[in-house]
């Protein structure tokens, strides 16, 4: 594989801003595995480490107004589509001041007011309610782009066919973003398709579609950007195939055996955020007090938000079945905010 672009960056605050965004990520993740190994955090953790330049180009090509539906290893998602990293841990604490209230977890990050749509613990699982959220906005006639982030072991689900069928045959504006890290759990994807080209599979289904080097922030900022003013100008789905690495295991339960040491080490070489450090102090555009301040914010900020997470109240049991189901209307014909729990709150 290429070397991360061996440009002069033109825009240095730009990139700053990614090299930024790419090491909240990491440090907010380092962080839940300290957290997860002192049993602060239960459940599943799923981490993104090594994959954080897919998340961090691919936002910077959205609007406000755009969805976003991600998968269970999608911390670096929310964080960057705006959910704060006291919500974020908070959640996964199962404190009430989680952005889901401390109900979902780790996989189940939601902020309807950040319009991202989950953490979805159900491999291809998102694909569906993206085609679902594209479809709805073409038919209010809203020009907005939704954009789903799956892994490439969604490709072997039906879901992930029917929804690229039906994306291209409605035309509907939606973005794939496929993390290919090589691997479903413990299956490489060689084991799993018979046609590994995945962005082969998408242009089956008459979806433009590209390879990209998801290593490289700049390259998927670039692509994205193209991929989204394609389909925010009525391009119909476009697809990208984000080809990436996982640096550590599946999950915290994962002994690893099913790839060799060396192999982790080579992607670990093509690190996003040291390869796009590197590219700026060659082009003497990172100088050691600007990658120091900007690592000491970052610190600070995950360092609030653990302190957040900690002070927070765990859910209350006398509030469990609460959302579950939607409120029945009352005696006068209008729904009850707050159902069983009482009028103080409507479902959130
Ligand atoms: C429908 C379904 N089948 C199986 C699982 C168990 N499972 C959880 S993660 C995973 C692997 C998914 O790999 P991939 O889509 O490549 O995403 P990655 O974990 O690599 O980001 C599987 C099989 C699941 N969650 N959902
Ligand atoms: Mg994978």
């Amino acid at each position: 594989m290429s070397t991360v672009r061996n440009q002069v960056i033109r825009d240095q605050d730009h990139a700053l801003h990614l090299l930024r965004q790419m090491v909240r990520v990491r440090r907010l993740e380092e962080k839940c595995i300290e957290l997860y190994s002192a049993a602060k955090i239960r459940g599943f953790l799923h981490v993104y480490i090594g994959e954080e330049a897919v998340a961090a180009g691919v936002m910077e090509a959205l609007e406000p107004d755009d969805a976003v539906v991600a998968t269970y290893r999608e911390h670096g998602h929310a964080l960057l589509r705006g959910v704060s990293a006291g919500a974020i841990l908070a959640e996964m604490y199962g404190h009430a001041e989680g952005c889901c209230r401390g109900r979902g977890g780790s996989m189940h990050l939601f902020d309807a007011d950040a319009r991202f749509y989950g953490g979805n613990a159900i491999v291809a699982g998102g694909l569906p309610l993206a085609v679902g959220l594209a479809l709805a906005d073409r038919m209010a006639g809203r020009r907005r782009v939704t954009v789903c982030f799956f892994g490439e072991g969604a490709v072997a689900e039906g879901e992930f066919h029917e929804s690229m069928n039906l994306a291209a045959l409605w035309q509907l504006p939606v973005l794939f973003c496929c993390e290919n890290n090589l691997y479903a759990m413990g299956t490489a994807l060689g084991r799993s398709e018979s046609q590994t080209d995945i962005a082969l599979k998408a242009a089956g289904y008459e979806i433009s579609a590209w390879a990209v080097d998801g290593m490289d922030v700049l390259a998927v900022e670039e692509a994205a950007r193209r991929a989204v003013d394609a389909v925010r100008s009525g391009g119909g789905p476009h697809f990208l195939e984000l080809r990436t690495y996982r640096f550590r295991a599946h999950s915290m339960f994962d002994p690893e055996l099913y790839r060799e040491k060396t192999e982790v080490t080579r992607w670990m070489e093509r690190d996003p955020i040291t390869l796009l450090q590197g590219t700026m102090q060659a082009a003497g555009q990172l100088p050691e007090d600007t990658w120091a301040g900007l690592t000491a914010d970052v610190d600070a900020e995950i360092s609030a938000a653990v302190g957040f997470a900690e002070n927070g109240t765990p859910a209350p049991v006398s509030e469990l079945l609460r959302f579950v189901y939607s409120d029945p209307p009352d005696a006068g014909g209008a729904a009850t905010p707050g159902g069983s729990a009482g009028k103080e709150g409507a479902a959130g």
